[in-house]
């Protein structure tokens, strides 16, 4: 019954895709006025943060293969569809009807336009009824805002964390010189204001940082857990020649103070390091529940700081496979359980960390 042991790594109960994100966005989002400019504002919902795979691995056992024909089907046909014209439109039509039962939810926005200053402001003040990503039937969502062609400069807002109804009430401005437009000021007297339904979005848009296999163990009579970092796979490149310097970084915390770090040896040139290093702690059992175990991938860089590839969030006030790792830690004691996890932007952990947790 023990298939997460050790042993068992090599065929992990889910598939590395732990925290996939999936965006979902009003896309493109063109308002009157901005017809013929090449701006186009979008705004991307993202539940992310540990998004569950927990749904996943019980759906595994029952239907695996047509969720996962349906998937793989739906992006080939959308690649057919860029080369051979007619046939792609056929299967696009046919995905929108198939979407539009599906429900993602809604976002309430604003827009206007300064002129003086040339600034699209864009407010994001609330979505309602958006779905459940996670474990536990609710989700992280924030609201990522960008602008097409160019993704570069992009806001997000917070992280609402578990909250289906979320209040964001941000605003970000954009500098663009809308020149094009002047003959239609009129429109834009009024600033734009409304809710819009949210369609399921790219998974494109996520970028991959790579998986992390990490096995963990805990002793209630000694206190003690044993985190073993053991291999990563398909890590991001950092560097120039299209590779990686990769090492972990172990980080323990306990409301909110740092109790431990530790690092591991760095891998040279790799994208899919080996590690096998082991981290023990003295944890008693009375703290145990509330601990948090961060992990963080770096690219090690002689010249410069180091960055960060991604970081994962196990333990206490984690959602989805983070939390589910450290439940069936606690559920097998003495035994090591290995679980792969995708890595998320160091940035997204950091902020949903700083969230109070429920
Ligand atoms: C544009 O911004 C400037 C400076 O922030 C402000 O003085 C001006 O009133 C704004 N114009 C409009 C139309 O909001
Ligand atoms: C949004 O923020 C504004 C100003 O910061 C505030 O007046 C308003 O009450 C807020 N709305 C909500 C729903 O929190
Ligand atoms: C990991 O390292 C330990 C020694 O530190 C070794 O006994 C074990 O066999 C290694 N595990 C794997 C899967 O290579
Ligand atoms: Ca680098
Ligand atoms: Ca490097």
């Amino acid at each position: 019954p023990h298939k997460k042991s050790l042993e068992g790594v090599e065929s992990p109960c889910c598939p590395a895709t732990a925290c996939y994100i999936r965006p979902m966005s009003i896309s493109p989002l063109v308002p009157m006025w901005a017809i013929g400019a090449i701006v186009v504002v979008v705004l991307a919902l993202v539940a992310c943060l540990g998004f569950c795979i927990w749904k996943k691995c019980i759906n595994k056992g029952k239907k695996p293969k047509k969720a996962r024909e349906r998937k793989g089907g739906r992006g080939r046909r959308k690649k057919e569809g860029a080369g051979e014209g007619e046939e792609g439109k056929e299967g696009e039509g046919k995905e929108g009807e198939e979407e539009e039962k599906e429900n993602f939810g809604k976002l309430e926005f604003t827009l206007d336009y300064n002129f003086t200053d040339n600034q699209l402001i864009v407010g994001i003040l609330q979505a309602e009824n958006l779905p459940a990503m996670d474990m536990g039937g609710t989700s992280d969502p924030y609201v990522k805002v960008y602008m097409l062609p160019d993704k570069k400069k992009k806001f997000e807002t917070k992280v609402q964390r578990k909250n289906l109804c979320p209040v964001f009430n941000e605003t970000f401005i954009f500098k663009v010189i809308l020149t094009v437009l002047r003959f239609m000021y009129v429109d834009l007297a009024q600033p734009l204001h409304e809710w819009r339904d949210l369609v399921g979005g790219e998974k494109e848009e996520v970028e991959k940082l790579g998986d992390i296999c990490i096995s963990l163990r805990y002793v209630p009579t000694a206190g003690k857990l044993t985190i073993n970092i053991m291999e990563a796979k398909h890590l991001k490149a950092m560097d120039c020649g299209g590779l990686s310097d990769p090492f972990v970084k172990v980080v323990l915390q306990h409301q909110g103070k740092r109790l431990k770090k530790k690092k591991t040896t760095v891998k040279q040139n790799t994208l899919n390091p080996y590690f096998n290093e082991s981290f023990s702690f003295e944890i008693p059992f009375g703290q145990i529940q509330k601990v948090q175990v961060l992990i963080t991938v770096y690219d090690y860089d002689k010249l410069g700081s180091n960055d960060a590839i991604g970081k994962v969030w196990i333990g206490f006030g984690a959602s989805g496979v983070g939390l589910r790792h450290w439940s069936d830690m606690l559920a097998n004691p003495r035994r090591p359980v290995a679980q792969w996890h995708a890595l998320c932007p160091e940035e997204e952990v950091d902020e949903a960390l700083k969230k109070p947790i429920r």
